[in-house]
């Protein structure tokens, strides 16, 4: 079996992963052999006795930053480790290039990813210059990066092949990409008096594709409209479009 993706994380609280890595589809992957996850604690490269990694911001103000020495040592160990690999360097933090499915797409082509996990009020800018990239998973502040960088490396594992199955086409999940998902059901066929949609239960597989079609595109334009702008659609895609605006324009909303 061959390792397809080493994530490196580059931490000082390397046990808020063991949740997500030791559970589930991420812990699976690991089984396979297909993902190598590596935390590597900030702490362990402090060059002082005392193993501290912060101190006190020049020119004043609260709270600690991450001091460049320790991060420089952890990021230099990890690629030498990796020495003949082509490495991604990422920096989670709020600055950065927010994380979208292409983002992780472009990611999962990677061989090797090292993650640097900031915390407190921040990393000395100096850092920087090891980065390749700098990711935000959203418009917000968090306490440190290590959620950030568990969000990336779900992201891009469950691209890596084999990681959610055997059977998992590629074809499919680009037939839907950039829309929502269409509604799923399982068993029982009416629960609460909520009934399955007959078309699921038809066994008619080209009627089943167009109606999650429909409703992908319907759930887009109800609920993310900004998506669909982007979006290469076909000329039957087009048609249920036309329709729902076309019906929507006939409302009365005086
Ligand atoms: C990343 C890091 C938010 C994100 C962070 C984000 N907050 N939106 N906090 O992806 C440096 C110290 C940044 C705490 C870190």
């Amino acid at each position: 079996m061959v390792i397809l993706l080493i994530i490196d994380i580059l931490t000082l609280f390397p046990e808020m992963f063991s949740g997500p890595l030791t559970s589930s589809i991420l812990k699976r992957a690991q089984e396979r052999g297909l993902i190598v996850f590596n935390l590597v604690n900030i702490r362990d490269f402090s060059t002082n006795k005392h193993h501290t990694v912060d101190d006190t911001p020049y020119g004043g103000g609260a709270g600690m930053v991450i001091c460049p020495e320790p991060v420089f040592g952890a990021v230099k160990h990890v690629l030498v480790l990796r020495e003949q690999m082509s490495s991604r360097v990422i920096l989670m933090c709020p600055q950065g290039r927010p994380l979208d499915q292409a983002l992780a797409v472009n990611l999962a082509k990677e061989k090797h990813l090292v993650m640097i996990c900031g915390h407190y009020e921040g990393i000395d800018e100096r850092v920087r210059e090891l980065v390749t990239d700098e990711i935000s998973i959203g418009d917000y502040v968090l306490t440190g990066g290590e959620l950030p960088a568990m969000v990336v490396a779900d992201a891009v594992a469950r691209l890596i092949p084999g990681v959610l199955g055997e059977d998992t086409s590629t074809a499919e999940e680009s037939f839907n990409e950039g829309l929502l998902e269409y509604p799923q059901y399982t068993r029982p066929r009416e629960y609460r008096g909520l009934k399955v949609p007959d078309v699921l239960l038809s066994g008619h597989h080209a009627d089943i594709r167009k109606w999650r079609r429909r409703q992908s595109l319907l759930r887009t334009l109800a609920c993310r409209p900004e998506l669909l702008v982007q979006l290469a659609l076909d000329s039957e895609d087009k048609a249920i479009i036309k329709k729902v605006l076309a019906d929507l324009q006939r409302l009365d909303l005086s």
